[in-house]
């Protein structure tokens, strides 16, 4: 078995320092209080194993943090996304699954660097990453027009993105990272011109919206997990946008057609059927933002990301 199976380490992620707009560092409290930790105990019989706190590394935040090469915030993002890596390698190592609740998507780079390196201690294997995002979040600092690290982590984790500096993701070695070959995007629908490059020239496989609407939602969940193969252990990174904004509005870049809550949740019931699942990561909740009347679209955007974890953790089994 890859993970034991109900073994739940749990990490709640209060940062947002990897783009612009506060907020999305409520979410892990929004989701929590919710009930979605007491649901994956009671209903779904998980045994969490989780510290009872929302980490917002306060402690790790440098007093200046300005731009290197074009980053903002990189002092900071790589503070936390270190410490991080550590937590989650800590609760792999153990044989843990391990959710991550964030926080904006820079901080896969602390979650997948952490489970990679567990999985090759662990098992001696290669695990693939599974990303839902409408974005691929794989500029580098050169081709990124934003200089926000949320649109960099899938990069750094690649090491198609370098830097040798210690304190801005230097502490991130060969055993940390993950291969193209076992990356799989799943949702896209806005990638810049210079990621769309980067796609092409490392043929990393990628279903677009288009995709999802050519072949359905079922056929891309067997390619996707085709490419990746059998017995491969799968680090899931889904961030709440690549749910059309009808279903999840309360998010930082919120971009039209993308996929209703029930391709979402048909995403993490596939990859709950593998058995191969060993770790989630749910990010760019942000509770703050709210669209909707009387702070609907917060409401429904927390409950769309319950519904995500529960069916990635087993809930619509039989
Ligand atoms: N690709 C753009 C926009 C973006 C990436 N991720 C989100 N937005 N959420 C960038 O800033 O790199
Ligand atoms: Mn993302
Ligand atoms: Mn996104």
């Amino acid at each position: 078995f890859l993970a034991k199976g109900d073994q739940l380490g749990v990490v709640a992620v209060g940062f947002s320092g990897g783009q612009c707009k506060p907020g999305v560092d409520a979410a892990p409290s929004a989701l929590i209080s919710s009930g979605l930790l007491t649901q994956l105990h009671e209903e779904l019989g998980y045994q969490l194993h989780h510290d009872d706190t929302v980490h917002s590394y306060k402690d790790l935040m440098p007093s200046t943090d300005p731009d290197i090469r074009g980053m903002k915030n990189p002092l900071a993002v790589s503070a936390v996304t270190q410490k991080l890596s550590e937590q989650v390698y800590s609760h792999a190592k153990e044989g843990r699954c391990v959710l991550t609740l964030g926080g904006d998507h820079s901080i896969a780079i602390g979650t997948i660097s952490g489970t990679a390196k567990a999985i090759r201690e662990r098992l001696g294997r290669e695990m693939a990453v599974i990303w839902v995002d409408a974005h691929a979040d794989i500029n580098t600092p050169e081709t990124s027009d934003s200089g926000n690290i949320h649109g960099m982590p899938v990069a750094f984790l690649t090491g198609l993105a370098k830097e040798k500096r210690e304190g801005v993701f230097g502490w991130l070695k060969e055993d940390n990272l993950i291969s193209v070959k076992k990356l799989v995007y799943i949702g896209l629908r806005d990638v810049d011109r210079g990621e769309k490059k980067i796609l092409r020239e490392n043929g990393i496989r990628a279903f677009s919206m288009h995709d999802i609407d050519k072949h359905g939602i079922g056929r891309v969940m067997e390619m996707a997990l085709g490419h990746i193969g059998n017995d491969t252990p799968i680090h899931l990174s889904f961030d709440v946008d690549a749910l059309d904004p009808l279903w999840a509005p309360s998010t930082g870049t919120p971009v039209r057609g993308g996929l209703t809550l029930r391709e979402g949740d048909y995403i993490a019931e596939c990859v709950h059927e593998t058995g191969s699942l060993i770790a989630m990561d749910l990010v760019e909740v942000n509770p703050t933002l709210e669209p909707g009347v009387n702070d609907i679209g917060a409401h429904e955007t927390v409950r769309a990301g319950c519904s995500l974890v529960r069916c990635a953790l087993g809930e619509s089994l039989l």
